[in-house]
């Protein structure tokens, strides 16, 4: 018996793996282990020998199960530190570089452009962009003869024949929101309406898409003088002009305001690049004006009351010029080539670590 219990507490204590520890197991104390074998031994046996015998095998038996159970834990205690000693990460490595989308350069020049107008007091208005011919021509005092309510310049929604709802246009400007600005909130009013607008056109400088952000002041008093600060105002902050910028304005004409005016802004290019505010050259923005009093009327605003200015510009062609974009294309191109070149690069963006990603 003193043979057994050695040979198994040295061979539990040599085990390699569970599996081995199991096979022990059932050699040993299972239905037909040796110490199971021996038990039976003890039915034919003498009573005293069994009472020596017995109590000894049981005490082998629970001795051995013991010695199983501690060299199981040992062995999984060993298993575990092995794991911890080979599986590890390094949490403080940086990230991989990931692809990731970036704001097109037309979203961020609309959110600079309203944020200096919001600055000044402009509210933001958006509008539909399919609108009556009523709220984009006839309620900006553009006559129906007008070469832009053809349809060769204006896209027009297709009628059956017997449908009689009024002829429906892809906004050509963002004006028909305007209208409803004034309709919706009366005077005084200070409102700018981004967004994107249509015209048949297309070649080299035109897209027959395109975004645009007009301006509207009406009050009491206003006047072509509070019409160039607020515009003198934009430029600095848009150019982000350190000295002051000189504006010109010219005599023009526009259907929806009089006196009307294009306005442009005193600059140089220097090496084909871009300089406000200084220079021999001169850039035209935009377009303005004094509301027309018709137009007033049309957005149920009393013209003998009440007077206002206006202006409407290009997006694509201020978001060109702040950033040196010489081609539409680049608007158009999903290409991320372009964007990188223009700064506006989605593989620029800073990580969490603060180092750039690529
Ligand atoms: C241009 C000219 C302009 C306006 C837009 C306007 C709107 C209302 C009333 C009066 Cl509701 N005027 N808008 C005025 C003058 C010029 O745009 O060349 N845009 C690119």
């Amino acid at each position: 018996m003193d043979d057994l219990r050695e040979k198994y507490l040295s061979l539990i204590a040599g085990a390699g793996d569970e599996a081995a520890l199991e096979d022990l197991r059932v050699q040993a104390v299972g239905k037909k282990g040796e110490v199971s074998l021996k038990m039976r031994e003890l039915g034919k046996m003498t009573p005293e020998e069994r009472q020596v015998a017995g109590p000894k095998l049981n005490a082998l038996k629970d001795e051995i199960n013991s010695a199983l159970a501690a060299k199981k834990a040992a062995l999984a205690d060993a298993a575990l530190d092995e794991r911890l000693r080979t599986e590890w990460l390094d949490v403080t490595l940086p990230t991989r570089a990931r692809r990731h989308g970036t704001i097109h350069p037309i979203s961020q020049v609309t959110e600079e452009v309203t944020a200096i107008f919001a600055e000044m007091g402009f509210s933001v208005a958006e509008g539909p962009r399919i609108d009556t011919d009523w709220y984009n021509f006839d309620a900006l005092n553009i006559p129906g003869h007008h070469p832009a309510r053809a349809e060769m310049d204006t896209f027009y929604m297709h009628r059956a024949e017997g449908d009689n709802r009024p002829p429906h246009v892809l906004r050509t400007h963002t004006s028909p929101v305007q209208i409803r600005s004034m309709e919706a909130q009366g005077a005084p009013l200070r409102v700018i309406c981004p967004g994107g607008v249509y015209r048949a056109d297309y070649d080299q400088t035109h897209t027959p898409m395109f975004h645009q952000v007009e301006g509207l002041a009406v009050d009491k008093d206003i006047s072509m003088a509070n019409l160039k600060w607020v515009l003198e105002e934009f430029v600095k902050a848009f150019f982000e002009v350190d000295g002051g910028v000189e504006l010109r304005f010219r005599a023009s004409h526009f259907p929806f305001t009089e006196p009307s005016a294009e306005v442009d802004i005193r600059c140089s290019w220097e090496g084909g690049t871009l300089k406000v505010g200084e220079g021999d050259d001169w850039l035209e923005i935009l377009g303005s004006g004094m509301v027309h009093p018709k137009v007033l009327q049309a957005g149920g605003i009393d013209p003998n009351e009440w007077q206002g200015f206006a202006f409407g510009m290009g997006i694509d062609r201020i978001a060109m010029l702040k950033y040196g974009i010489p081609d539409l294309r680049a608007f158009f191109d999903s290409d991320l080539r372009w964007l990188r070149h223009y700064g506006f690069s989605a593989l620029d963006v800073p990580t969490l670590h603060g180092g750039l990603s690529r």
